[in-house]
């Protein structure tokens, strides 16, 4: 299928273009750096949701292994609404074996993540095989797939908090900055900004939960931590209203966002 010509430009179908270069667009056009985190149980009630909020969104973060209704039919439903609402579809698996088994987890079994998943996360633990492994596995995939390194966790006494581990992580995102696009992390990491920072952990009233998460507002996490995205769960999912809630974490996080880049 030929792109098609708007303006006398390309206009590559949006399976096509690059990772990165989506989240840059993804932002300037729908003004939102928000990725929901829709840690629900039903992918019939994350498929409705992501109807209401996807002009809100720049990407939806979801948790395949929790949902008591996955199939391939509805993960393949999602994938379209993430087309049409332009929004990219991050499975948070935080892959952390070794290479042959991290293959088999990200292509096999119940979920074949690798056909839907535009991102997944992945622990660099077992050290940087676990990339090239994953890499490997998405080589004959036509449409571009990509990973974010998890350098810093949100939860309390996170043994990732070590300058060493972090350190080796952003090593191999360097070394392997085509499939790896950016992290996980609590803070910025590197100068270059081609690697976007993911931050979860994000809330406007809570300070954490009953099992050690900790947050901090939208304004901290893009301000002080240099944060590009932020990655909101129960601030909306929990909230009375979650398309209301929705559009105020986009609108905070947006407006941070556009006030730093004009200083
Ligand atoms: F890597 C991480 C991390 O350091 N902290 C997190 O909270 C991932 N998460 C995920 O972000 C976690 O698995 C949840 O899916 C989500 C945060 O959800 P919350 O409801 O906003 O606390």
């Amino acid at each position: 299928e030929l792109p098609a010509l708007k303006n006398g430009i390309i206009e590559m179908k949006s399976s096509s273009i690059p990772i990165r270069q989506r989240f840059q667009t993804i932002r300037e056009e729908k003004k939102t750096n928000l990725c929901l985190c829709a840690d629900l149980t039903s992918l019939d009630e994350i498929i409705e949701l992501s109807k209401q909020v996807g002009p809100n969104i720049c990407m939806l973060k979801i948790h395949c292994d929790i949902l008591n209704d996955f199939s391939m039919e509805k993960i393949q439903q999602l994938k379209n609404i993430s087309r049409t609402f332009n929004f990219l579809l991050l499975e948070d698996r935080k892959f952390a074996d070794i290479g042959n088994t991290v293959q088999l987890q990200y292509t096999k079994g119940l979920f074949q993540i690798a056909t839907w998943a535009d991102l997944v996360t992945v622990h660099v633990l077992p050290g940087e095989g676990i990339v090239q492994a994953l890499e490997q596995s998405v080589q004959s995939i036509d449409e571009p797939r990509g990973c974010l390194l998890i350098a810093q966790m949100s939860s309390k006494g996170a043994l990732t908090n070590n300058e060493d581990y972090v350190k080796g992580v952003i090593k191999c995102t360097e070394k392997y900055s085509d499939y790896v696009i950016g992290f996980i992390s609590q803070s910025r990491l590197t100068t270059d900004n081609k690697f976007i920072h993911c931050t979860p952990g994000i809330h406007l009233n809570n300070t954490g939960d009953q099992l050690g998460q900790q947050y901090v507002t939208p304004r901290q996490a893009i301000d002080g931590r240099g944060a590009d995205i932020l990655i909101v769960g129960r601030a909306i999912t929990d909230s009375i209203n979650r398309i209301k809630t929705c559009e105020e974490y986009q609108q905070e996080g947006y407006n941070v966002y556009e006030q730093l880049r004009n200083i």
